[in-house]
């Protein structure tokens, strides 16, 4: 049985249509799961939608539609937006779906009958944006302005009868559970901010319902008529709905605990306090993981459709394909670091590091590859092959478990180019042009055959990040086995042992013209 891995994004909400910000948390955790399922492990990869709430409802009250006409609209242009990115996700879940409805009405059965659950009534502030409560103290007082402490917008004072979780009681318990588990939370800065807060705050109980005299687009409470479920409490819920939590005993065990919900740092607080409770509260596992990436900013600000400074990101793919995006999102910045999105750091991106370091290692080795040996790879060589970038690239896959396993992402792509960048080196130092000259044949083959062999662990290595780029290497190297089954070998070298006939295609990345654009 191969291990298994499960890997979760944030549900988008359907507001509006998505932006980078969005496609950001996507691309990574494709990466990811491509990743893993190179590595030989099971993956589910699930993604989805968050469509129920005040926002939601506002929003589809302006477009005069019905909730449920305007979500299925908008439900379509994410699911474009993952296939333009080719995301290959395994399982995509609406909050509205029946599968998920059944299980957050169980779960507030559940929580119920272990008495987690009480009703009150609630007396402070919402911020309809964040889809959050906010008590008096939290709030930021601005003249004549009370507004949200997270997105800095006019909140709605409100007193509510309502459901609450029994938060509080669980302080202590999480903030020693943090700490004696120090990947739960990454990257670190995200642990000690949620440390710090925990230590400084106390906890209040968790208000999980609203009265449907105010909100009625929300999943109905089983234990009254006139309360739905709070948005945060319904969409926390999917992560263990999707794998068919008190439906399904035996599917559930096989995916349960997610081993990392990949979130943006907004979320936070949702995922690392909240949800973990709730899943104490109900006597489930916790994930192994929530990791936080930073956030895509633009003027200063988070990019975000209500400050209206959104990148559309079928632009930015329409003018330089699918891969340059992924690859820049991915190597630019630091995972759990904010970045500023430019098109100029791109192009300089596409230039340098696809077109110059990789489109040229290619185009040159293949070419020399057709013109010394008429395309054909010298066989019984590879084994022959000893020094420095065979050592490189025995040294890579190790890297990149390290580095992946802590979603560092960008640290990967370095430690991928780095190999090219040796392999471009030493085309320079080994002078394969004068070996010809002096008809060395033997050494000559050797040099050959190393730059395939780091060719072809680069195909591999580059799949996750980018899919056509990776594929497009392995067909010029001409390969006819699956992409896949290599790489779980120890070391990858000696793939050329038996020879193989190149197949030269089209530069992979035509520089730009930095001048013209
Ligand atoms: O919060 N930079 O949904 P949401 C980087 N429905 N990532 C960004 C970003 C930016 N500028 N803007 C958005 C919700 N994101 C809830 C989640 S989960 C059970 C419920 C990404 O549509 C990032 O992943 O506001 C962030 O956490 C998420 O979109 C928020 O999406």
């Amino acid at each position: 049985m191969p291990a298994k891995y499960y890997l979760t994004t944030p549900l988008y909400y359907v507001n509006s249509k998505p932006h980078i910000g969005h496609s950001y948390t996507q691309v990574a955790a494709d990466t990811l799961a491509r990743f893993m399922r190179l590595s030989g492990k099971e993956v589910l990869f699930l993604t989805g939608t968050d469509e129920h709430g005040q926002k939601v409802e506002r929003a589809a009250l302006e477009a005069h539609q019905t909730p449920q006409a305007f979500t299925d609209q908008i439900v379509g242009s994410f699911k474009d937006l993952w296939g333009v990115l080719s995301i290959s996700y395994d399982d995509f879940i609406r909050t509205t779906e029946k599968r998920h409805v059944e299980t957050v009405q169980n779960v507030w059965k559940k929580l119920h009958e272990k008495d987690e659950i009480y009703k009150a009534s609630y007396k402070g502030w919402y911020c309809t944006p964040c889809e959050t409560f906010w008590s008096d103290g939290q709030l930021l007082r601005e003249t004549d302005q009370t507004l949200c402490p997270d997105c800095k917008r006019s909140v709605e004072k409100i007193e509510e009868e309502n459901y609450f979780l029994k938060l509080s009681k669980y302080q202590q318990w999480l903030m020693g559970y943090i700490r004696s588990h120090e990947n739960f939370i990454l990257p670190v800065t995200r642990r000690n901010e949620v440390l710090g807060f925990l230590e400084n705050n106390t906890l209040q109980d968790l208000c999980i319902s609203r009265p449907k005299s105010r909100l009625t687009w929300g999943i109905p409470s089983p234990l009254s008529d006139t309360h739905v479920t709070y948005v945060w409490f319904d969409a926390l819920i999917n992560y263990i709905s999707a794998c068919e939590y008190g439906r399904d005993e035996e599917r559930f065990r096989k995916w349960w605990p997610a081993d990392v919900h990949i979130i943006g740092k907004d979320i936070l607080r949702h995922h690392a306090i909240y949800w973990p409770i709730l899943l104490k509260a109900l006597g489930v596992d916790l994930p192994q993981m929530i990791f936080a990436h930073g956030w895509w900013v633009q003027g200063g600000e988070k990019m975000s459709k209500s400050r209206g400074n959104v990148i559309d990101p079928v632009q930015i793919v329409k003018l330089y394909g699918v891969d340059a995006y992924r690859y820049f999102l991915l190597r630019e910045t630091p995972f759990g670091s904010d970045g500023v999105f430019s098109e100029e750091a791109l192009r300089l991106r596409f230039n340098t590091d696809l077109a110059n370091d990789l489109g040229n290692l290619l185009h040159r080795s293949l070419t020399m590859c057709e013109k010394y040996f008429g395309g054909k790879i010298p066989a019984g060589v590879s084994s022959r092959c000893r020094g420095d970038l065979r050592k490189e690239v025995d040294a890579l896959r190790p890297a990149l478990d390290a580095a992946i396993s802590r979603l560092a992402f960008s640290e990967a792509l370095t430690a991928i180019w780095a190999l090219i960048n040796q392999a471009n080196k030493f085309v320079e130092t080994s002078a394969p042009w004068q070996l010809a000259k002096q008809g060395n044949t033997a050494e000559l083959e050797k040099v050959m055959v190393s730059l395939l062999e780091v060719l072809r662990v680069t195909a591999q290595a580059v799949w996750p990040f980018m899919p056509s780029t990776g594929e497009a290497l392995w067909a010029q190297l001409g390969i006819q086995e699956k992409l896949k089954a290599s790489f779980l070998r120890e070391s990858g070298w000696g793939f050329f042992e038996k020879g193989g006939k190149v197949a030269k295609g089209a530069p992979l990345f035509p520089r730009i013209d930095l001048k013209k654009s």
